[in-house]
C-alpha cells in the first residue's frame, strides 16, 4: 500500500506552533501573505527576517506532538511505500522519529545563499546578515518557499502522487496551492482520500472521507487502524 500524507499548521499546532489562518490569522503581528512574498523581502529585509529569526528562535522551545510521532511509527511500518510531505517549515516531523519528509515550503532552520545559492544549515538569526559559509557573500536569507516562489521538490511529490493508493491530508486548510490541490492529482491516480483536521478545509469536498477533531487523537488513531488493517492481512 503506497501512502502520502501531506501536513500543514495544524498538525504543529497542539506542540505551541501557531496556525497562519487560525485565530485572526496573524502571526507575531504578520498577515504571512504579506512577509512571505520576495517583495516583502526587497522592500523590508529587516522585517522580514527577523519574522522568521523569531519564528526559528521558537523552535527551540516547542516538542514534537503524539501526531508527529504517529506518523514516524508509521513510517517505521511502511518504509518506502510512506512519503510525507509537509508545508510546514518547522522541525518537529524529524524531531518526532520521521526520516524521509519533504519540506516542500523549505525549512527554518537552513539559509540560502542569494549570491550562490548554496543551502546551510540555519539554527541562530540572520537578521544581522552573516556571511555565507560557502562564498563569503552576506546574502543569506531564509531557506523557505515565499509565496510566487516555486515549491522544492515538486517532481517527486507529483511521481508519489500517481502511484498512492491512499492519500491523507493532516491539519491544513487547503488555502494555498500547489498543495491544496494534490487531492485532486491523487484522486485522478485512483487513490482513497482522507482528511484529517480540525473543522473541513476548504478542499473538503475533494475527499472521499473526512475525520474532524485534533490531529494529536485522529492520527495515532488513524495510524493504529492503518497498521491493523495492513498487519493481518485477512
Ligand atoms: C507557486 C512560507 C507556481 C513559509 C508559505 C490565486 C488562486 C490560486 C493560487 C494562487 C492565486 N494567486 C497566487 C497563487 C499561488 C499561491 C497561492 O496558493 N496563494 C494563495 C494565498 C491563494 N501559491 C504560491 O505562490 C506557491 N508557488 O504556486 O508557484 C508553481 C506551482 C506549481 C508548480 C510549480 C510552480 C508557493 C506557496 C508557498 C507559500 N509559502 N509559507 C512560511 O512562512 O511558513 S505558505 C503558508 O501557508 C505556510 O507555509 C503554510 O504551510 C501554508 C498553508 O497553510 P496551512 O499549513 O494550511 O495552515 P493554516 O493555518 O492555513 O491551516 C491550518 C489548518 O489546521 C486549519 O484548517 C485548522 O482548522 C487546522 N487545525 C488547527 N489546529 C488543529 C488543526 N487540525 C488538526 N489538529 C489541530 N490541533
Ligand atoms: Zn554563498
Amino acid at each position: 500500500m503506497k501512502v502520502v500524507v501531506l501536513t500543514g499548521a495544524g498538525i504543529s499546532a497542539e506542540s505551541g506552533v501557531p496556525t497562519f489562518r487560525d485565530s485572526d490569522g496573524l502571526w507575531e503581528g504578520h498577515h504571512v501573505e504579506d512577509v512571505a512574498t520576495p517583495e516583502a523581502y526587497d522592500l523590508q529585509p529587516g522585517v522580514v527576517q527577523r519574522f522568521y529569526d523569531d519564528r526559528r528562535a521558537a523552535l527551540a522551545g516547542v516538542e514534537p506532538n503524539a501526531a508527529h510521532r504517529a506518523l514516524a511509527r508509521l513510517e517505521e511500518f511502511l518504509g518506502d511505500d510512506l512519503l510525507i510531505v509537509t508545508q510546514n517549515i518547522d522541525d518537529l516531523h524529524e524531531r518526532g522519529g520521521a526520516t524521509r519528509v519533504l519540506h516542500m515550503h523549505g525549512e527554518l532552520l537552513k539559509a540560502l545563499c542569494r549570491a550562490c545559492q548554496a543551502r546551510v544549515p540555519w539554527t541562530g538569526p540572520l537578521s544581522d546578515f552573516p556571511p555565507c559559509p560557502g562564498c563569503g557573500a552576506t546574502e543569506l536569507r531564509p531557506d523557505v518557499v515565499w509565496f510566487g516562489e516555486v515549491p522544492y521538490e515538486m517532481e517527486r511529490i507529483v511521481e508519489a502522487l500517481e502511484s498512492a493508493d491512499l492519500f491523507v491530508s493532516i491539519g491544513t486548510s487547503g488555502a494555498v496551492y500547489p498543495a491544496a490541490g494534490f487531492v485532486q492529482a491523487a484522486t485522478r491516480a485512483g487513490a482513497r482520500t482522507l482528511e484529517l483536521n480540525l473543522m473541513p478545509s476548504e478542499g473538503t469536498h475533494w475527499f472521499r472521507e473526512a475525520r474532524h477533531g485534533r490531529a494529536g487523537e485522529l492520527v495515532p488513531a488513524w495510524v493504529d487502524d492503518l497498521i491493523a488493517e495492513l498487519g493481518n492481512p485477512s
